[in-house]
């Protein structure tokens, strides 16, 4: 039966007591390994900080199975909580600062910020600013909440992630999550500030930080249950409805080993994606209203505009192939298209737009309209077959990777969001057995998403075992060969963020 969690006002941030019990599997294997984990995470932070921690804390990383870069339009997703996460040790401290050490700390040195919640963020894309993020979350967004705090504490953190960093597995969510999860319970607002809240403030942290982002990472991370994929839809009201996918298939990730660093790459990839969006739903309404629509800007994205017009997802396809243009626009065709003369007062709420316009000469609006409704609609799809208790079991398994191979189709040829190595890892997933294949999160490299039948599942791995081991090009960088199955492996739904107390 189908759960929903319709009103999000009711549920805080779990504490839960007994450490390891979120990561036990059936044979108990994963719980094993985390013991050592948090064992280490406690050695180090004895050694570094002379106490043991008082708490834990985690937040998962996530694979999303179909509905890509339509988030930011206000259109439904289709997550999983992946179980790799970031975990924070911690305990207050007396000093009004914040001291960070991280297990890897060659790659993330140790800081220490004061705790004022309203300091910038560091220039250029410091790891520290996703601490910033989920920090900035709860104790300087919304003064409803920060107003509770008179004098926000200080806290010695140790950090411990294993979601692969710029891999479309959302590290910097699972970061920022993770953070203010930590500053809640710290300030004493884990019970003030709920689930939905906390997303929606997460996600206004991470775009303050850059990324014009949706709000697909931050809530799964928040709402994911175990064996749950969720459905996460944003309008009218945000939802995690829980998605079963079917007993006889699993999904597999794949990293194609091409790290895709989103923050140095916002002004020609993810941000000029959703200029692009924008553009082309101004154009849209102008086509189908009057003028008002677009100068107005009465509709904030795509989600908005179809439902004003009442229409399905086939005839918003129909209307991009009337009034959108393949093969790009120049900014003067936008300017022109629109009748104005400056662009940037349409797009003052997309952090770097201005980078967009300054460093690119052609806007594919017809492409990008077309991929976001044909998305949405699979992502529909997707959800509808899952539920049909009808369908014999072979039939629906294979249509929904049908869909997935459409949705990988799709953000290759129309949102071009792929890459030569996410082309090669997801054809190479086919056949070696996968009924579908795509890359997932933002793309321009990170990871597979795949879907295999379970009985195929040790061919599939050996087989796709060997874009590990082939021969690349002098240069091509695969920075780790002794432990392959930190980047294929097969993945279960996990659960959300929670507050872990060891006692
Ligand atoms: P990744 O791939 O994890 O950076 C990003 C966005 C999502 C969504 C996807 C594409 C962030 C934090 N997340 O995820 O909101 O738009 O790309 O579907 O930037
Ligand atoms: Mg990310």
């Amino acid at each position: 039966m189908e759960s929903e969690q319709q009103d999000t006002n009711l549920e805080f941030v779990p504490i839960l007591n007994h450490l390891p019990e979120i990561y036990h599997d059936n044979n108990g294997e994963v719980k094993q390994k985390h013991e050592g984990r948090f064992k280490n995470l406690k050695d180090r932070f004895k050694q570094i900080y002379g106490v043991v921690p008082k708490y834990f804390c985690r937040a998962p990383g996530r694979v999303n199975i179909i509905g890509e870069h339509i988030d930011y339009c206000g259109y439904s997703v289709l997550p999983a909580a992946i179980e790799q996460d970031f975990v924070m040790a911690y305990v207050l401290n007396e000093a009004d600062e914040i001291e960070l050490n991280n297990i890897d700390k060659d790659q993330y040195p140790a800081e220490k910020i004061s705790t004022d919640p309203f300091q910038k963020f560091k220039e250029g894309p410091h790891w520290i600013n996703y601490f910033l993020c989920g920090y900035k979350a709860v104790l300087a967004i919304d003064e409803k909440y920060y107003s509770q705090v008179t004098k926000p504490r200080g806290l010695k953190i140790m950090i411990d992630s294993l979601v692969p960093p710029a891999a479309g597995v959302s590290s910097s969510s699972a970061f920022t999550v993770c953070a203010s999860i930590v500053a809640l319970h710290a300030n004493g607002l884990e019970t003030k500030i709920p689930k939905g809240d906390l997303s929606k403030l997460c996600v206004l942290a991470e775009r303050m930080a850059g990324t014009a982002c949706g709000g697909m990472d931050q809530t799964i991370s928040i709402f994911a249950e175990k064996n749950q994929a969720k459905l996460i839809e944003f309008n009218p009201t945000l939802k995690a409805i829980d998605v079963k996918i079917p007993a006889s298939v699993v999904l597999a990730i794949g990293n194609s080993l091409t790290p895709s660093p989103k923050l140095l790459t916002l002004g020609t990839r993810y941000n000029k994606r959703v200029v692009e969006c924008r553009f082309a739903l101004l154009i849209l309404a102008l086509r189908t209203g009057d003028i008002s629509h677009a100068k107005e800007q009465k509709f904030k994205n795509f989600y908005e505009f179809q439902k004003h017009l009442g229409y399905s997802y086939q005839q918003m396809l129909e209307l991009v192939s009337s009034h959108l243009q393949k093969g790009g626009y120049t900014p003067d065709k936008v300017k022109k298209e629109l009748g104005i003369d400056d662009l940037t007062d349409l797009l003052k709420d997309i952090p770097y737009a201005n980078e967009v316009i300054s460093q690119n000469y052609q806007f594919h609006l017809f492409e990008r309209a077309y991929h976001v409704f044909g998305e949405a609609s699979r992502v529909y799809e997707f959800k509808e077959l899952c539920d049909d208790e009808t369908l014999d079991e072979a039939v629906k398994v294979q249509k929904l990777g049908q869909l997935m191979n459409d949705s990988h189709k799709s953000c290759r040829d129309l949102y071009d969001c792929s890459s030569p190595e996410l082309d090669e890892i997801t054809q190479l997933s086919r056949d070696s057995g996968a009924l579908g294949s795509r890359l997932t999160g933002a793309g321009w490299g990170g990871c597979s998403v795949s879907l295999i039948p379970k009985d195929n599942l040790e061919q599939f791995l050996d087989k796709v075992f060997t874009y590990y081991t082939k021969e690349r090009e002098p240069g091509y960088q695969l920075w780790i060969t002794d432990d392959l199955e930190r980047y294929l492996f097969a993945t279960q739904p996990g659960k959300g963020a929670c507050i872990l107390d060891p006692q």
